[in-house]
């Protein structure tokens, strides 16, 4: 029976990590996979965390089976900087359950709003290659609109048009931040209007919020997110932990229902329970208990944050410094210092791809995205020199 399988391709950024490994020479550059580094270019456990850890390793007496929601500790202690200190359920709106990092939670999101009759998910291209992997096996039509123009500006216009299109039963998939992968963000103009026109639209949104503070700061990264939930009746919000806590391979998520009336809430999460059990039964506890022994306590909150800043001060740094060098050979890397998070794409033609490796030992995914976070004071003016050669 087995035999009858059709390979599948592999997926092409995780490949990136094994082509970037095999490179013998000392020099290279890895950009591709979206984990933070350090200036040193490692990606270490936050300190912060490694004091959770510990904390969990001397107090936790039980490993007993939570439930399908997890841990709800958790999943509450997370919703003040999700939602905003002053009404962080909006007034009961909403409920959360914990989930295998955001892309669990993006399972049952997509799988939640299939059930309640969704036939299409509207989301902007590019984006990240799993949004349409997960539609595709669930068997949800993907529509697209273009995200972004040559100005590396948001394309509001295919975004409006892409609004005026949705009918009953469409869902729109928005990136709250530092869009994956063009690290081209909404304004807050941008947001507003886009509040204002699902309001009066039939498609519920799901935002995608898996990089919160790495952008421009915890709560300038939510503005988006609670600017479309004050605006509309019902949404869904898809959260990792899985960067803005370096815990990526504890896979870290919740995912949370903003209803319309608080009294759908027990039905609306009875339904995100039973196809967690239908998937994975429980999320893995270890990574989420860290996060909740972090927020319930005051000095590991504030090391945390302090931690988030230098990422996000370093990245800044990154990125002013390849806007500085503006038109490189064929290219222009200014717009590069108006954008955020991890991500941005130089127009690399696929050939230049392949030549950066080849020539220079520098590893990015193939429709030229780069990992900000990949680029230290050792290693940019090299890749900068690259760049010009390459695009020359
Ligand atoms: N959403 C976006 C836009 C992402 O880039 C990622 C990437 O890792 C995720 C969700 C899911 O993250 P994870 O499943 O690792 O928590
Ligand atoms: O886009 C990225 O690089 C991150 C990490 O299947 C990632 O979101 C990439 C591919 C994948 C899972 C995570």
């Amino acid at each position: 029976m087995l035999s009858n399988l059709q390979q599948q391709p592999a997926d092409a950024l995780l490949a990136l990590i094994k082509l970037h490994n095999d490179d013998p020479r000392a020099d290279k550059i890895d950009l591709g996979v979206g984990v933070y580094r350090t200036g040193d270019g490692e990606t270490p456990v936050f300190g912060a965390i490694k004091a959770a850890e510990k904390k969990l390793v001397e107090t936790q007496d039980s490993k007993a089976y939570l439930g399908p929601e997890g841990d709800m500790g958790f999943v509450a202690a997370l919703m003040p900087y999700v939602f905003g200190k002053e009404n962080p359920d909006m007034g009961g709106r909403i409920e959360g359950m914990q989930t295998p990092g955001g892309t669990g939670s993006l399972r049952l999101a997509l799988a939640m709003v299939q059930r309640a009759g969704a036939k299409r998910i509207i989301v902007g291209k590019p984006s990240w290659p799993n949004h349409a992997q997960i539609c595709k096996d669930l068997g949800l039509e993907v529509v697209e609109f273009n995200h972004a123009g040559e100005d590396g500006k948001v394309d509001m216009d295919a975004l409006r048009a892409a609004i005026a299109s949705g009918t009953e039963g469409d869902a729109m998939l928005l990136h709250g931040c530092c869009h994956n992968p063009t690290g081209i963000d909404y304004t807050h103009a941008n947001w507003d209007e886009i509040a204002g026109l699902l309001a009066n639209s039939p498609i519920m949104p799901i935002l995608d919020l898996a990089y919160q503070g790495l952008g421009l700061g915890m709560e300038e990264d939510a503005y988006g997110l609670r600017t479309v939930l004050a605006a509309v009746p019902d949404a869904l919000i898809c959260y990792s932990c899985d960067k803005n806590f370096g815990l990526y391979r504890d896979r870290v998520g919740a995912l949370y229902a903003m209803a319309k009336d608080p009294a759908d809430l027990t039905k609306i999460m009875s339904n995100g329970h039973s196809l967690a059990r239908a998937n994975w039964s429980q999320p893995p506890d270890h990574g989420g208990a860290a996060v909740r022994l972090v927020l319930e306590d005051e000095a590991l909150t504030a090391q945390w944050l302090a931690e988030l800043d230098e990422m996000r001060e370093r990245m800044r740094w990154v990125r002013d410094k390849l806007a500085a060098a503006g038109v490189t050979g064929g290219v222009d890397l200014s717009p590069i210092g108006i954008q955020n998070g991890l991500f941005s794409i130089i127009p690399f033609t696929p050939e230049q791809v392949q030549e950066m490796r080849k020539n220079h030992g520098i590893y990015f995914a193939g429709s030229g995205r780069i990992n900000v976070a990949g680029l230290t004071t050792g290693n940019i003016d090299k890749f900068i020199a690259a760049v010009a050669e390459v695009t020359a």
